[in-house]
């Protein structure tokens, strides 16, 4: 057991690092890169960049460390079975779900759009979950991957702070696990979403989880355990 205290929002939290996975939440091309599903809606990806190098500093510490890795992707089987009609016809995005452009098929599964982006790609042995969702536990086996590798607190990093990262918190939550929200590797379309979004989770005494960032993270890991 190596139990670590890391500075965060509102207050340090110590964890056991073999009891943690981090978590980055759709770090696809179809959200941080031109013509995908985060342009189409008419947003400036651009602003989610900043995530990616800090992301990746985890991943290395984490694949150095044998942390439990797990990315997740947003998106739908080819024959849209599992896309709601209400999330389709959403808006009036430029395309929509399923239709095809640059990157392939807006957020369906196989398409170039849908995979993760080069810098953040998956290694043998981290799981890589498809969520028809914004949640990564609705409709999908990770709460069973976590629960069988006894894990209770959650690194969570990844796209968009205010939506699926804050709904995965959200659930997460609720089954029991400890959320470690890792701010700068985490992005937002809105830069005062992804500050408010941050603060709600800190706020009323970590409400649904902590706010803390790679650096605080690595430094805490560094400094060796917090508990002997
Ligand atoms: N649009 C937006 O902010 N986010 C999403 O649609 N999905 C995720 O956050 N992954």
């Amino acid at each position: 057991m190596t139990t670590i205290s890391i500075e965060a929002d509102p207050a340090p939290i110590e964890i056991d690092l073999a009891k943690t996975a981090f978590v980055i939440i759709d770090m696809q091309r179809d959200f941080l890169e031109p013509d995908g599903f985060g342009e189409s809606l008419g947003n400036d990806v651009s602003l989610l960049r900043t995530a990616i190098a800090p992301c990746a500093t985890m991943l290395n510490w984490c694949r150095g460390n044998n942390a439990l890795v797990i990315h997740t992707r947003e998106g739908h089987r080819p024959d849209m079975t599992d896309a709601p009609l209400a999330k389709v016809q959403r808006g009036s995005p430029s395309m929509r779900i399923g239709d095809t452009g640059p990157m392939g098929r807006i957020l369906i599964r196989g398409e170039a759009g849908h995979g993760i982006v080069d810098e953040l790609a998956p290694v043998d042995g981290e799981p890589v979950l498809d969520k028809p969702g914004k949640g990564a536990f609705y409709q999908t086996d990770l709460e069973l991957i976590l629960r069988n590798r006894g894990i209770d607190a959650l690194l969570v990093a990844g796209v968009t702070t205010e939506v699926c990262v804050h709904t995965t918190v959200r659930e997460a939550n609720d089954r029991g696990f400890r959320c470690i929200v890792l701010g700068d590797c985490c992005g937002s379309y809105f830069p005062d979403f992804h500050t408010t979004g941050l603060k709600m989770i800190a706020a009323q005494g970590g409400i649904f989880g902590w706010v803390s960032d790679s650096t605080r993270f690595l430094s805490a890991a560094a400094g060796g355990p917090a508990v002997a």
